[in-house]
Formats: C-alpha cells, sequence, structure tokens
C-alpha cells in the first residue's frame, strides 16, 4: 500500500457519501491524503453541487430558498443532474482518462437517496440518472451512515440550515433508508458507522481504503 502507484494506468474515483453531520468534511480530508500517499499526487477533489462554474450557480439555485418562487421537486432533481453532468464532462472523466484520481465529495447516490428516497421521485430519478450518466458511477463509495437526528444537531451547530437541511426529519429517514438498501445491493457501497467518535470513524475508513485491492 505504500509504493506509490504509476496513477495513469488505474486513476479511480472515489466518493463520500452521508447525511448531514455525518463528517463528510473531515473523511475527505483525510481519504485525500491517504490518495496522496498511496499514488504519489493529490487527488482532484470535486463537490456536488457544484465543481465547475455553472455547477456552482446552480448549488446557488438549490440551496438558497426563494420564498417568491418557491423551487419544485422536479425542477431541483433536473438541477442536481444538470449540475452533476457538467462536471462529469468537464471536470471527472477529463481527470480520470489523464490519470488522475477523483475524490468526490456526493455524487450520483446523493440524488437516489435524497430526491429518489427524500422526495419519493425515484422513477424520474432513475431515468435521469441513466440518461445522463450511463453507466458511469465511483470505483469506490463510502457511505457515512448517521442517524438523521444526531446528523441535523451537529448540522446545527455549525451554523443555520440551508434550505434542504430545514426538511421534516421523515425525509432524512426516508433518505436515511435509500442511502442503506443502495448500499446494501453495491459491494462498491462500503458503510461506515458514524456514529461514533471521530477517530473510530477515521480507523474504519482507513480500513476499508486499505481492503481495496488497487
Ligand atoms: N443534495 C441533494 O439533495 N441531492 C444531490 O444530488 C446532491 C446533494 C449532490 C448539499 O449541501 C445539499 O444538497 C445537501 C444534500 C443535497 N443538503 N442537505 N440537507 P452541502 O454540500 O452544503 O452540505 P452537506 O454535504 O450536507 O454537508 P457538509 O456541511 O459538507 O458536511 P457534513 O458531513 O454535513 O458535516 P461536517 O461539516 O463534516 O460535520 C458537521 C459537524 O459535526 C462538524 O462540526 C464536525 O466537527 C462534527 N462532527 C463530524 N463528525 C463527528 C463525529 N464523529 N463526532 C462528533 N462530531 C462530529
Amino acid at each position: 500500500m505504500n509504493t506509490p502507484v504509476t496513477a495513469a494506468q488505474s486513476a479511480k474515483f472515489i466518493v463520500i457519501e452521508g447525511l448531514e453531520g455525518a463528517g463528510k468534511s473531515s473523511a475527505i480530508a483525510l481519504v485525500r491524503d491517504f490518495i496522496e500517499k498511496h499514488t504519489g499526487k493529490a487527488p482532484i477533489c470535486t463537490r456536488e453541487p457544484g465543481g465547475t462554474p455553472l455547477a456552482e450557480q446552480m448549488r446557488d439555485l438549490v440551496k438558497i430558498a426563494n420564498e417568491s418562487d418557491p423551487l419544485c421537486d422536479e425542477a431541483e432533481c433536473l438541477l442536481f443532474y444538470a449540475a452533476r453532468a457538467q462536471l462529469v464532462a468537464n471536470v471527472i472523466k477529463p481527470a480520470l482518462a489523464n490519470g488522475e484520481w477523483v475524490l468526490g465529495d456526493r455524487h450520483n447516490l446523493s440524488s437516489l437517496a435524497y430526491q429518489g428516497g427524500g422526495r419519493k421521485l425515484m422513477p424520474l430519478v432513475s431515468a435521469i440518472s441513466d440518461a445522463t450518466l450511463k453507466g458511469f458511477k465511483p470505483d469506490l463509495t463510502l457511505y457515512l451512515d448517521i442517524d438523521p437526528k444526531l446528523g441535523l444537531e451537529r448540522a446545527a451547530r455549525r451554523g443555520e440550515l440551508d434550505r434542504i437541511e430545514q426538511q421534516e426529519i421523515e425525509f432524512f429517514k426516508r433518505t436515511r433508508a435509500t442511502f442503506l438498501s443502495f448500499a446494501d445491493a453495491d459491494e462498491s457501497i462500503k458503510i461506515v458507522d458514524a456514529s461514533q467518535s471521530m477517530a473510530e470513524v477515521h480507523k474504519d475508513i482507513i480500513a476499508l481504503l486499505q481492503e481495496q485491492s488497487w
């Protein structure tokens, strides 16, 4: 694991997912360092929604509530996929083709969980996902699993909650259940118990990374 690999031969796309307050920020810093040690080069880091100038504009549209023109659920879903299509086409695929590893703060699993599960729009989400991504997916997803009540308490301590964070608890319960059901069905999605202390969460993440046959 300590011998740097030739990135051009095996660039990987790794994604961190989880409900708010799951601890994605510190997990990303940890995985970024791991990749840098493993490959000899820091990964390209992305966030969703966002990561290109146009996708960042869409991020503002989905995060900030506009009371005179509330975003309907279908428009929200389309904005997430428009932002993702930009990011995949202009950043993620070119980086991987160039042999650079990519580390994502959220990706398609978030839409499946929040819009498909939370908003109950799974048929629409599945159709757009298939049409825009055409099977493109991360090599590894680390899903930081947390009870929404605990996650939202942590997120609230950090500051004001955004438009999506202000949804009722049932929305987040459905979202979490959908994250877990996708993780159960897909070997490339690993579940990390994010209710543990940060040190324990990080230990589990490193163990999962070391398990990979890269
Ligand atoms: N969204 C969507 O609906 N559909 C999609 O397709 C996509 C996204 C891509 C993006 O918001 C929103 O869009 C998000 C999902 C939705 N909204 N919601 N709700 P974002 O990117 O601004 O934010 P985020 O992704 O939800 O969260 P974050 O702020 O980047 O990270 P985090 O994982 O929520 O939390 P954190 O900052 O790492 O930790 C939160 C606090 O908890 C912090 O003070 C930590 O010190 C503390 N913490 C973390 N871990 C621990 C442990 N283990 N113990 C104790 N305390 C801890």
